[in-house]
């Protein structure tokens, strides 16, 4: 009878806060696998002081190889994991432009060039005043596996600046994007390093760079992906990082038995990806409420208006809280009303998640409001959107999850789409390349929950996105001899 009290208790407890049992896991995990690691991650901090979301894609990463390393003795006699951990080459330099005041203006750039096993530098540019030498780091970094994850010839880069193109008029970001190119068209090339976009950067500051670099390199080549329709651009990269994250849910779903079909779906974010992961979503007949900026959120019961959300934010470049002026009937809420310390986009009750914002926007407390409101999927359109110990628990309670260098692959995979369409001189229709991007996202999902299953954890995609991706990489790293 004490026995089954006890157990009870536990089970209680347990049930009420699983947390306790997820820290204790992970910390035995990693006290467990430290001696090796550890002496990585030491050297990590000695030699890379502060870069703290880099040692938190890092860690995430080395964790989950430990079965791989232990399997296969090759990684650790070549120095994999010491030799992946440092890039290839780190470029920071100066950005001076002239603002419309005709004031100096000073800026960081950077360019990291993490992985070259598997293809030409490729990944985005970053322009947000957050962008430092750590949070580019840890983008580059997610950058090798994901690409290694499409499948196709492409390695591991990311750049951009701490520029803020908030408020800026149309010439002032040309000449911040000129600027910026007339240090970066010297380390970048079609076979060589490919940037595209990412934060802050869209078609238009593509083509301001583009503009630029075949003015000081002399080429017409296909350096920058994302480009405008009219001049070498491909069909479907607009749409391709938030159509592709819904595809791979709907991978996960349907290993599950499930679709999204009629389900009420959370979005967060209102740029690029969470766009067009709401149109997918309408488009399989799920209802997605919520998007969000840095300044609030819109709940929408009756389903976010599509046309409206791109006018105000594709057009108009308005703030998000413009929303209700043309749909009352729909709830703002601004960040300074969220409770503390928390998202209030995954307090909304839903069937899926889509994370579409940026790092670390949904903490701990965020995935126990979105598990305890019954949410079955979390598909990550951002670069590393769940803290640590959210990632654990979305992973231990076995929900469908889709980390970020998985489910949003599908830009960087169109942007090789691109790539391939300009070295061919070639352009093909929409429904090619959204049947290719479709493909590809099955292909990633398959690569990820049988390498998942190969390692005994068949839901955990973390451990096979890592896994698989790495594999590929390392492989490729070992074949090319120690360069
Ligand atoms: P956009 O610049 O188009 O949109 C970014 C959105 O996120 C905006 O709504 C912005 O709000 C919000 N946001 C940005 N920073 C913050 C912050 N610190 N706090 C709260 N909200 C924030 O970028 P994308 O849509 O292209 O990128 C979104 C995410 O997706 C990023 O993590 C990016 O790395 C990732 N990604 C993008 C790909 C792409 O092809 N574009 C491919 C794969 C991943 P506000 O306007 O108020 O700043
Ligand atoms: O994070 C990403 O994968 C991107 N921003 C897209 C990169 C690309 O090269 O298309």
């Amino acid at each position: 009878v004490y026995f089954l009290y006890v157990l009870y208790i536990l089970f209680t407890y347990y049930i009420k806060n699983r947390l306790f049992l997820v820290e204790y896991i992970s910390i035995l995990k990693k006290g467990i696998y430290m001696p090796y690691l550890e002496e990585v991650f030491n050297y990590l901090n000695r030699t890379s002081p502060a870069q703290t979301e880099f040692y938190q894609a890092a860690e995430e990463v080395l964790y989950s190889l430990q079965p791989l390393l232990d399997k296969y003795p090759k990684y650790r006699k070549h120095k994999i994991i010491e030799r992946i951990v440092e890039p290839e080459r780190q470029i920071m330099f100066r950005v001076n432009w002239l603002d419309d005041n005709g004031e100096i203006q000073v800026n960081k750039g950077f360019r990291i060039e993490f992985n070259s096993a598997l293809g030409p530098y490729k990944g985005g540019l970053r322009f947000h005043p957050s962008v430092n030498a750590g949070v580019i780091k840890f983008l580059g970094f997610e950058q090798i596996f994901k690409n290694a994850l499409t499948g196709l010839q492409i390695g591991g880069g990311k750049g951009g600046s701490d520029f803020d193109p908030k408020g800026k008029s149309d010439n002032e970001i040309m000449r911040f994007c000129q600027a910026f190119m007339s240090e970066l068209f010297r380390h970048i090339g079609a076979n060589t390093d490919v940037p595209a976009g990412d934060i802050g950067v869209g078609a238009r500051e593509i083509g301001y760079m583009f503009g630029m670099y075949k003015k000081l390199a002399n080429k017409y080549e296909g350096v920058l992906t994302g480009k405008s329709l009219k001049w070498g651009g491909s069909l479907v990269r607009t749409e391709a990082t938030g159509y592709g994250c819904v595809y791979f849910a709907k991978n996960m779903l349907a290993a599950r038995g499930e679709t999204l079909e009629g389900k009420r779906c959370v979005v967060s974010g209102s740029g690029n990806v969470a766009i067009y992961t709401i149109e997918k979503l309408y488009h399989m007949g799920a209802l997605p409420i919520t998007c969000s900026d840095s300044k609030g959120m819109i709940l929408d019961e009756e389903g976010i208006d599509l046309l409206l959300l791109k006018d105000l934010k594709e057009n108009q470049r308005a703030r998000l809280s413009e929303y209700i002026k043309y749909r009352p009937k729909a709830q703002y809420t601004p960040i300074e009303k969220y409770p503390e310390g928390r998202n209030a986009v995954w307090s909304v009750p839903c069937y899926a998640a889509f994370p579409s914002a940026t790092q670390n926007e949904l903490n701990l407390e965020d995935a126990k409001a979105l598990l305890a409101n019954g949410c079955k999927c979390v598909s990550e359109g951002a670069n590393m959107p769940s803290t640590a110990k959210a990632v654990d628990l979305f992973v231990e309670t076995k929900i469908a999850y889709g980390p970020g260098k998985a489910a949003n692959a599908g830009g960087v995979a169109t942007s090789q789409l691109e790539m391939a369409q300009n070295a061919s001189m070639l352009s093909w229709t929409f429904e090619e390349v959204d049947a290719k991007l479709e493909q590809i996202m099955k292909n990633i999902f398959q690569s990820a929950s049988s390498t998942a299953a190969e390692f005994g954890q068949p839901t955990n995609l973390v451990l096979g996105a890592n896994i698989a991706g790495f594999r590929k990489v390392a492989d490729a790293m070992i074949e090319q001899g120690l360069v």
